[in-house]
């Protein structure tokens, strides 16, 4: 499905202008701890690289353009995004999550702040009903959403679970790591915060570890904004340098990304060794329809059960070529993660049988290499 032809044009000006002194045409990596002042609280607008920098502040500018956002804000990593989220709610909160979030979101939620009192109800959220019937007027101050879910491609109703959180005064948390902001646009859909790990989709390299919140409400803003200086949780200028560059080529790749998957979806779904293909763009996936009409493409994340054992999915494994076992995703290069043993090992086993994380599970990030080397190489290791 086609991304909107101006997003393209978006993500090469994302909101940054030569800078002045130079006439540099790439935002300088302002490499600086401090800044002079010229008397004690006189200076020119920066102070301290923990409270503001100048090429993270064209990265946060640069956030908000991809979410059609008023505000955005970088963090270090996408859970100390989350957590800064989390943080500014009272302490004793209830809130919903969705039940099948990525192993360290729940790790974050069940291990950490759970210590602190926070009540986390994990959620079945494809049923809107499950959400209504767990909801809390009076105490249920925040319902978190992830969709596209880690690792097992459901969709859940972002305008639904919309409509309930505002009938019940809570926020609603949308993760869009999944799509990338290019994909799907959870504020137009009434979310209040939108939240990346950008070390997947909107990094693209592999090679930074980095998170993004987007929101339009000033008061959340300058909680968060307050969250972040005095936590410090914020990236070093190198990668916001190494962001602001990877978003200029977010258009051409997730384009890329989801033309690949949906081919290697297809031949997967086809393949006599394959149990089931998760693929919210494949027509019988049981959500697709919901998938079609709240996404713009359907992103570039494939999961699937292998037939047989687990000595089936070692040799599989083992075989492949262009893809290469890591955890992570949304790099330009393809791989694959057994969820299980690696980005979900922390979710009690309980839940992973109920979610389908099992041995035979396998998670693809469709990288953008020649579609007929991608399918080549699954062809060989599954026969
Ligand atoms: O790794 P970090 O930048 O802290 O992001 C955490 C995170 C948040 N949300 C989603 C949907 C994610 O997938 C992740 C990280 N996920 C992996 C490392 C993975 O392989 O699934």
């Amino acid at each position: 499905m086609p991304i909107n032809p101006s997003d393209f044009t978006l993500v090469v000006h994302p909101g940054t202008s030569p800078e002045p002194v130079t006439g540099a045409i790439m935002t300088p990596i302002f490499q600086t701890s401090t800044f002079v002042q010229q008397a004690p609280g006189v200076h020119k607008g920066y102070d301290y690289s923990r409270a503001d920098n100048p090429t993270r502040e064209k990265l946060e500018h640069a956030f908000a353009l991809l979410e059609k956002s008023r505000f955005g804000l970088s963090f270090a990593s996408g859970l100390a995004a989350e957590q800064a989220i989390i943080q500014i709610l009272e302490p004793g909160s209830t809130i919903l999550v969705c039940e099948d979030v990525y192993g360290g979101t729940g790790r974050l939620f069940r291990r950490l702040f759970a210590k602190y009192g926070f009540d986390f109800r994990f959620v079945d959220m494809r049923n809107l009903d499950e959400i209504k019937s767990n909801i809390n007027k009076n105490k249920t101050s925040m319902i978190w959403v992830e969709t596209p879910t880690n690792p097992t491609l459901r969709i859940v109703d972002i305008k639904g679970v919309a409509a309930i959180a505002k009938e019940n005064n809570a926020l609603l948390v949308v993760d869009n790591t999944f799509s990338s902001p290019l994909f799907q646009a959870p504020l137009a859909l009434g979310a209040d915060i939108v939240v990346h790990s950008t070390t997947k989709y909107i990094g693209g390299h592999s090679d930074i570890i980095g998170g993004a919140v987007m929101l339009n409400s000033q008061e959340l803003y300058e909680k968060l904004k307050f969250v972040q200086f005095a936590g410090g949780a914020t990236p070093a200028p190198i990668e916001c340098f190494l962001l602001l560059r990877s978003i200029m080529t977010l258009g051409v790749r997730m384009e890329r990304h989801e033309k690949n998957a949906i081919k290697v979806a297809e031949f997967l779904e086809g393949h006599k060794n394959v149990r089931s293909v998760y693929f919210p763009g494949l027509k019988n996936h049981p959500q697709h329809d919901l998938a079609k009409s709240q996404m713009t493409g359907f992103s570039g994340m494939v999961s699937f059960d292998l037939k047989g054992d687990y000595s089936h999915v070692l040799a599989f494994l083992e075989k492949l070529k262009v893809f290469t076992l890591a955890e992570s995703l949304g790099g330009v290069e393809s791989l694959v993660n057994h969820p299980e043993k690696m980005t979900h090992a922390s979710v009690p086993e309980d839940l992973r049988r109920k979610l389908g994380i099992n041995s035979n599970l396998l998670r693809l990030s469709v990288g953008i290499e020649s579609e007929e080397d991608l399918i080549a190489d699954l062809d060989r290791a599954l026969s």
